[in-house]
């Protein structure tokens, strides 16, 4: 090889290189180099989970603090160009519901077609207020609302796939139609819906971030620690809103 060849063959080894170290850690490299923080990009898209009145004090199936959130989820949502809000939407007499098994308690679980189902009390039923978004929330540029849970038969946490986990929502074709590609999640609860949302998202093979302080957790028998670590094996990655440029 000539001097030159070999020089051009090195630069473009070189290139190869870095493109393919780019396309691992990206789009977080791109990004933070710019600024030190994420900034968020127009293939980026907010999913707001369930923050509705029935998560937040006050509601049917409350998590502690999930009202305290609510400002800096408004705060997020308008440093970006796309977001997508859920709504957790169930019937009466729900699968998800103790109600509806003879017997049962809140928090108690059983085995249903699809796998194990933590039962909660009633939450979330269609057309009711406790079902609506909280009023403070204020994202008048959210783009679609997914309802989830809608089937009396069967549970839905995840905002991509019902709890059989192969029954999609609809909204991984939406993301992959409109070009997003990175999803970045808030909301509640961080070891129910976030979680499976989040994990869903990385099967789907989207990019996901979860922002920490702008989620909440019911942590119900160590949940909450078993769900940061299933999401961290699933390749979830773990930010605060300090870490985003918004
Ligand atoms: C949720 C339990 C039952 C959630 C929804 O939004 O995390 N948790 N339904
Ligand atoms: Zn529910």
């Amino acid at each position: 090889m000539k001097t030159r060849d070999r020089r051009e063959f090195l630069k473009e080894a070189a290139t190869a290189l870095i493109v393919a170290e780019l396309a691992t850690s990206a789009p977080a490299a791109f990004a933070q180099a710019a600024g030190g923080k994420l900034k968020p990009s127009a293939t980026d898209v907010l999913l707001v989970i369930d923050v509705q009145n029935c998560f937040v004090p006050g509601g049917t199936l409350p998590v502690k603090e999930g009202d305290a959130i609510v400002p800096l989820i408004n705060r997020i949502a308008r440093g970006f160009a796309h977001v997508v809000l859920t709504q957790d939407w169930h019937t009466p007499g729900h699968a998800s519901f103790a109600s509806t098994y003879p017997g049962k308690k809140p928090f108690e679980t059983i085995s249903l077609g699809y796998g194990t189902q933590v039962l909660w009390p009633d939450h979330c039923i269609q057309g009711t207020a406790d079902a609506e978004l909280v009023k403070e929330l204020k994202i008048p540029h959210a783009e679609l609302i997914i309802r989830k849970g809608y089937r009396k038969p069967i549970d839905s946490y995840s905002a991509f796939y019902e709890a059989d986990g192969k029954t999609p929502t609809g909204l991984v074709g939406y993301l992959r139609e409109r070009g997003l590609k990175q999803v970045f999640l808030v909301g509640l609860a961080t070891d129910f819906c976030v979680a499976w949302s989040a994990m869903d998202a990385r099967k789907a093979g989207f990019a996901a971030y979860v922002v920490e302080d702008a989620t909440r957790g019911i942590d119900a028998d160590g949940s909450l620690a078993k769900a940061w670590k299933d999401m961290l094996g699933a390749g979830v990655r773990r930010i605060q809103s300090t870490d985003l440029d918004v």
